[in-house]
């Protein structure tokens, strides 16, 4: 058994008062077309607290005075859907993987919560619900809050969503761990697809180049690879990847790896052909110095907010001395995004971004520097562990100096 995830129950769990119960849900497979789903992908609080990465698993605690009794609920052997979909989670497994002793059937679960709501003196449900948009199907969690809320209005109704999001936001050594992971096999793939890169490519081309070391790796894209070219650098979210990439452009890359469910969050930009103008230098150089300030400034009791000034300063200051500029207002016109976010299990991880930055705690930098009317765009992106004395870069193996990006692909 891993132990951390006892653990990390035992810490939540020391905020329900007696008479609690908790119930936390794995989630179901989204439906794409016809019979087909979308793979499915776990609810992250649920793995944070269970280690359990399967769809339809329950977990439930009952708080009482002196006792605590965890639960978990999965589904049913069926051998003929098992032979379609693979085996399913058995007892023992379960056992080893959460540390949760006593298992039950999820067919049965509603019932045993029936029961334990006519019988069991229960004054507060606490549930994982999350602020979603409003026309967003609900969550598994969001239905069983609106049946508290129906039938059972005398029950205190509790959100555990931000306390749990709260303790995700500070990682421990095991999660660390795994992010450098992913970080490693990040840094095999961009190191490789450069050697790839050609004028006349298409975007594609280069992510698959990328893909294969993943794939080699046992990892997955941690969200979708942005391989942009020239001008279509400018958009954020830019994921077609369908165009060519053409001699004299710069191609920016925002991509990831996942391997254990970590996340890593990295950006480069680089030249197609291998050497940088002194145009692109001028700029790129604007963007580094920004990420470079910023990590610097990241250490326990500095804010996001912080970060995003910084690094709006440096890059006003450097399109100051271009020209580009003469005011503060018209910076937004080059630069339109935060500087940072939390990593974790997920991407753009959980947490308050208000607090106070502390030991533990994970974000990327990543400043940016985008040019419509050149077709430019520039990001460097870096992913910050926050330290007791200041922070540590994960990433900084990753080549982002000019000299250094121009070597490997000289290559
Ligand atoms: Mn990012």
């Amino acid at each position: 058994m891993k132990a951390f995830y006892a653990k990390r129950r035992q810490s939540l769990l020391e905020n329900l008062s007696d008479d609690s119960i908790l119930m936390l849900f794995s989630g179901s497979p989204v439906g794409k077309s016809a019979d087909a789903d979308y793979r499915f992908y776990v609810n992250n609080h649920f793995f944070y607290l269970t280690g359990i990465d399967r769809e339809h698993v329950v977990y439930l605690c009952e708080k009482k005075k002196n006792t605590v009794k965890e639960m978990l609920f999965i589904k049913k052997p069926n051998i003929d859907l098992e032979k379609w979909f693979g085996f399913y989670l058995t007892e023992d497994e379960c056992r080893s993987i959460s540390g949760i002793e006593e298992i039950s059937y999820y067919e049965g679960f509603d019932d045993y919560l029936l029961k334990l709501l006519n019988n069991g003196n229960i004054k507060n449900v606490c549930l994982d619900l999350e602020n979603r948009s409003f026309d967003s199907n609900p969550t598994i969690a969001q239905k069983y809050s609106s049946i508290f809320i129906d039938r059972y209005p005398h029950i205190m109704h509790n959100n555990l969503h931000p306390l749990i999001s709260d303790m995700r936001r500070v990682k421990d050594a095991s999660e660390i761990e795994s992010v450098k992971t992913s970080i490693r096999i990040t840094k095999e793939a961009f190191c490789h697809m450069l050697l790839n890169i050609k004028a006349g490519m298409k975007e594609y081309e280069m992510e698959a180049h990328y893909n294969f070391i993943l794939n080699l790796n046992g990892a997955e894209p941690s969200f979708e690879t942005i391989a942009a070219s020239g001008g279509n650098a400018v958009i954020l979210h830019y994921i077609k990847n369908n165009q060519e990439v053409k001699t004299g452009d710069l191609i920016l890359f925002d991509l990831g790896a996942s391997k254990s469910k970590y996340c890593s969050d990295i950006t480069r930009t680089v030249p197609v052909d291998g050497i940088y103008t002194e145009r692109q230098k001028a700029l790129y150089r604007i963007v580094l110095e920004a990420n470079k300030k910023v990590i610097d400034a990241s250490k326990p009791g500095a804010t996001i907010n912080e970060l995003n000034e910084i690094a709006k300063a440096v890059i006003f200051e450097g399109l100051l001395h271009l020209k580009l500029l003469h005011h503060k207002d018209e910076l937004t016109k080059y630069y339109y995004h935060g500087v940072s976010h939390y990593l974790g299990l997920d991407v753009h991880d959980v947490g308050d971004r208000e607090k106070p930055l502390e030991a533990g705690c994970l974000i990327t930098v990543e400043p940016g520097l985008y040019l419509w009317d050149e077709g430019i765009g520039i990001r460097i992106e870096d992913d910050i562990l926050i330290t007791e004395s200041g922070n540590f870069n994960l990433s900084h193996e990753i080549p982002k100096e000019i000299y250094e990006i121009e070597e490997l692909m000289r290559n």
